[in-house]
């Protein structure tokens, strides 16, 4: 709960699914027992990317048996890490937008620290995590340090930890923001853009906890190729017209703004 024990009015919280077929039901029970405690009112929204598994089947059920608090979106075939979080963000429909992954390495009651810190005086506009400790073998931790490097160099982006995936945001931002990538590099091309329009990004540490079901992708090599290509196709585009660049693609969200915008 946020410390000052206050809620949120309301609260859009998504995940991304890739095959959690283990991770879906104590995920969303997990939700349904913690956001209660963060927001007065709350929904659910899970991403199924194209699972192969029973993940499918099981998000429409949990979906059945809570009709009201509970969505899913399913992409018919896998289409990415950046696609699954594009139809999460779509699919929200409160002010404030909240996103975990899909595999419980973070606890949905760690939002709490996001929503009290987007709470305080100076007023951000989004709330990154970093993780504390990651809980993830070295390589991963190593992939990361350098990753973290190369955003610093090319866009001069300083957050602690990019594709931490826990963050909340003001829907209010996110109309202004397109993000192309569909893979692993749209949590980067999200703060970078977020930061080129003015809104402002403060980060919150948070535990992280190791995978106990399922199995890690993202770090295939196919994701890694994907990731270094838009890394690179974005890079090329601000250099050859930020403001062009800028404009590419679809608003994240709709709101008012996004017909200023
Ligand atoms: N890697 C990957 N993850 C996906 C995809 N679509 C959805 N996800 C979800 O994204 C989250 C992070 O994936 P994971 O494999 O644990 O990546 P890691 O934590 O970076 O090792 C999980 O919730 C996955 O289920 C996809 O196409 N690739
Ligand atoms: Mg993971």
């Amino acid at each position: 709960m946020p410390e000052d024990g206050r809620r949120v009015a309301e609260l859009s919280y998504f995940f991304p699914a890739h095959n959690e077929e283990a991770n879906l039901g104590p995920l969303v029970g997990e939700a349904l027992l913690e956001l209660p405690r963060l927001a007065e009112r709350f929904e659910i929204v899970i991403v199924d990317d194209g699972s192969r598994d029973e993940t499918p089947a099981i998000a429409d059920r949990l979906a059945a048996q809570q009709p009201d608090l509970v969505r899913v979106v399913h992409h018919a075939t896998n289409l990415g890490y950046g696609e699954a979080l594009r139809s999460g963000f779509r699919a929200a429909r409160f002010d404030l937008i909240a996103f975990t992954d899909g595999d419980r390495q973070f606890r949905v009651a760690d939002l709490g620290l996001l929503l009290t810190r987007l709470a305080q005086d100076d007023l951000p506009d989004v709330v990154a995590g970093y993780r504390q400790k990651r809980a993830d073998p070295p390589i991963r931790t190593a992939y990361a340090r350098a990753y973290r490097l190369a955003n610093g160099i090319f866009f001069g982006l300083t957050v602690r930890d990019v594709d931490c995936a826990c963050k909340v945001f003001r829907r209010d931002v996110l109309g202004n923001v397109r993000v192309e990538s569909g893979g692993a590099f749209f949590s980067a091309e999200l703060l970078i853009k977020l930061r080129a329009r003015g809104s402002r990004l403060v980060e919150v540490g948070v535990p992280h906890h190791p995978r106990t079901a399922g199995s890690p992708s993202g770090a295939r090599p196919a994701v890694v190729a994907r990731a270094v290509k838009d890394f690179w196709l974005l890079r090329l585009r601000l250099w050859a017209n930020r403001e062009k660049a800028l404009r590419r693609g679809v608003p994240l969200v709709t709101s008012p703004d996004a017909a200023t915008g």
